[in-house]
C-alpha cells in the first residue's frame, strides 16, 4: 500500500513554489466568485504585488454556491496551486493570498458584513455573465428577477450578487462610510460602468428613506473601474491533481490549470488604494474600452463560434476543434470580417501578432480546454459578444454571415430541432436559458419559425429583433447545420 502524499497547507508548501513569502497583514479585498478564473488571475496578480510591496491585501474569497471549493481551501489553509500548462512544459506556483472563504448562498449576511468591514478596500467580482441579473431585453437590472425582488424586500440575507453588494455598501455607509472600489472582472462590455449602473438601479428601487443617503454616498465614495481580463482557465481534472502530486509531492484537491498567457488592463480609479498589480504585468490606463472590445470580440466572440461548431463536429476540446480546417477558417472569417471592423485596435497592440497568438492559445492541446465549458451559458455570453457588432454591420447594409452562423450553431447545441442529435459535447453544455429555448423549439414546426420566436423574443436583446434578414440567415444556417453538418455550413458562410 502506498502512503498518501501530505496535503498542501501553509506548513507543507515548498518555499520555492510561493510567489511571495509575506505574512498577510489584513484582508483588503473581498472577492465574489471563488472559481478557477479568479484563482488563476486576480489572485496571481495580487501575489505578484505582494512579492514587491507589503500591503493589507489578503483576499476573502466568496464562492457563489459551491461549498466544496470553500471547504477544500479551508482544509489547505487557503493555499492551492496554479498549474501553468503549455506543450513546452508545466510550471506550478502557489499564490497564497487568501485569508478566508465564504459561501454566498449560505452566508449572505457574512458577505454583507465583509463588504462593510472597515479593512475592505476593494470588492472584486468574477461571477460570470449570468451573475449580474441582467434583464435580457434591456441589459439593465432585472427588477423582475425573483432574487432581486427578495433582496429589495430585504427580509432575508441577500442572495444575488447585486443585492449582496448594495446591502454591504449600505451597511458600510451606516457603520463608517469609508470609500471602497467595486471591481468587476467579468467579460462584459464596460463591466465597471455596468456594475455601477446595476448598483444604482438597485439602490433607486429601495424605499426613499434608505435610497437617498445611499445614492448620494455611492456618488461620493464608491468607484467602479472598467477592466479587461484575459487568461484561459479550464476546469480542474484529476490530471492536474496528478501534476501537482508529481511536481510538488503534495495533495492539492483544488489546483487551478491555466495557460501561460495572462493580461489585465484596468482603469486606475480606486477609491481606497489597491495592490501594486503592475508588478504582475497589469496595465493601468484611462480608457479600457478598446482593450475590452478587442478581447471580448476577437477572443470571446470567436471562441463561441469555435466551441459550438466544434461540439457539433464531435470535438471535445477547443484545440481539437480549431485543428479542423473548416472550423479554423470560420474562426478567421468571423474574427476578421465580422468582429474586427467593429472595434478600434488599441494603440500599441500589434494586431497580426495578437491574432496569431489567439490561434496559438486556442491550439494549446496540453490545456485541454473543453468545448462544453466555452459553450455553456451561451444565452448570457452571446448577448455580450454578438448583437452590437451584428447591428453595426446590419445598419451599414451588410450581412454578418459568421455571426449568424455563431447564433445558429449555438441554437443547434442549446435547443436542437426535433430529430437532430447535436452529440455528447453539445448535450453536456449547461445554460439557464436552454429550457426556454427548448420550449420554443418544441412549439415551432420550422427553423424559421423557431428562430423568429427566439430572436423576436429578445434572446439577443431588443436590437436584433428588428432585423428579419438576420433572423432568416440564422434559420438557413440551422437548416444546413442539421441536414449537412458543420463543414457545409462553414462553406455556405464563406461563399456568401
Ligand atoms: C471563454 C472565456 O468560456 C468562455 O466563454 O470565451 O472564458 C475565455 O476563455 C476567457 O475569457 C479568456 O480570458
Amino acid at each position: 500500500m502506498t502512503t498518501p502524499l501530505p496535503r498542501l497547507t501553509a506548513a507543507t508548501v515548498p518555499p520555492a513554489a510561493l510567489t511571495h513569502r509575506r505574512e498577510l497583514t489584513g484582508t483588503g479585498i473581498v472577492h465574489l466568485g471563488l472559481g478557477n478564473f479568479h484563482r488563476a488571475h486576480q489572485a496571481v496578480y495580487t501575489a505578484a504585488a505582494l512579492a514587491h510591496t507589503d500591503g493589507p491585501w489578503g483576499v476573502l474569497g466568496v464562492a457563489s454556491r459551491s461549498a466544496a471549493v470553500a471547504e477544500a481551501l479551508r482544509a489547505q489553509d487557503f493555499r492551492y496551486s496554479v498549474v501553468e500548462i503549455s506543450p513546452g512544459g508545466t510550471r506550478i506556483t502557489v499564490p497564497a493570498v487568501h485569508t478566508g472563504a465564504l459561501v454566498a448562498a449560505e452566508q449572505g449576511d457574512a458577505v454583507v458584513a465583509a463588504i462593510a468591514a472597515p479593512g475592505t478596500r476593494v470588492v472584486s467580482l468574477t461571477v460570470t455573465e449570468n451573475g449580474y441579473t441582467l434583464a435580457p431585453r434591456t441589459g439593465g437590472l432585472d427588477l423582475d428577477h425573483p432574487g432581486i425582488r427578495a433582496d429589495l424586500a430585504g427580509d432575508a440575507p441577500p442572495r444575488t450578487t447585486v443585492g449582496q453588494i448594495v446591502r454591504g455598501l449600505q451597511r458600510r455607509l451606516r457603520a463608517h462610510g469609508a470609500p471602497v472600489t467595486v471591481l468587476s472582472c467579468d467579460n462584459l462590455a464596460g463591466n465597471g460602468t455596468l456594475t455601477g449602473q446595476l448598483v444604482r438601479a438597485f439602490a433607486q428601487a429601495l424605499p426613499a428613506a434608505e435610497r437617498d443617503p445611499l445614492t448620494d454616498w455611492l456618488e461620493a465614495a464608491v468607484t467602479f473601474p472598467d477592466t479587461m481580463v484575459d487568461r484561459i482557465v479550464p476546469a480542474t481534472t484529476d490530471a492536474y491533481r496528478a501534476a501537482v502530486a508529481d511536481g510538488l509531492g503534495l495533495r492539492d484537491a483544488v489546483p487551478v490549470p491555466a495557460e501561460p498567457f495572462t493580461m489585465w488592463v484596468l482603469q486606475d480609479g480606486f477609491a481606497a488604494g489597491r495592490p501594486a498589480w503592475e508588478h504582475g504585468g497589469a496595465l493601468f490606463t484611462a480608457d479600457v474600452e478598446p482593450y475590452e472590445l478587442l478581447k471580448l470580440r476577437l477572443l470571446n466572440g470567436t471562441h463561441s463560434l469555435i466551441a459550438y461548431l466544434g461540439a457539433l463536429d464531435g470535438r471535445d476540446t477547443i484545440p481539437d476543434s480549431v485543428a479542423r480546417p473548416h472550423i479554423a477558417d470560420a474562426a478567421r472569417r468571423v474574427l476578421h470580417e465580422d468582429y474586427l471592423p467593429s472595434i478600434t485596435v488599441p494603440a500599441g497592440i500589434d494586431l497580426d501578432a495578437y491574432v496569431a497568438r489567439l490561434f496559438d492559445r486556442w491550439s494549446n492541446t496540453a490545456l485541454g480546454h473543453r468545448t462544453r465549458q466555452v459553450g455553456s451559458d451561451g444565452s448570457a455570453k452571446l448577448r455580450q459578444r454578438v448583437p452590437e457588432p451584428a447591428l453595426l454591420h446590419l445598419r451599414a447594409g451588410r450581412m454578418p454571415h459568421h455571426l449568424a452562423l455563431t447564433v445558429a450553431a449555438y441554437l443547434c447545441c442549446a435547443a436542437p430541432p426535433g430529430g437532430f442529435d447535436p452529440g455528447p459535447h453539445a448535450a453536456a453544455m449547461t445554460d439557464p436559458g436552454a429550457a426556454g429555448l427548448r420550449a420554443a423549439a418544441a412549439r415551432s414546426t420550422t427553423a424559421a419559425g423557431f428562430t423568429a420566436a427566439v430572436l423576436d423574443g429578445g434572446l439577443l436583446g431588443d436590437g436584433l429583433a428588428g432585423h428579419p434578414a438576420f433572423t432568416a440567415r440564422v434559420a438557413e444556417f440551422i437548416e444546413v447545420l442539421t441536414r449537412h453538418g458543420t463543414a457545409a455550413a462553414a462553406r455556405a458562410a464563406a461563399e456568401a
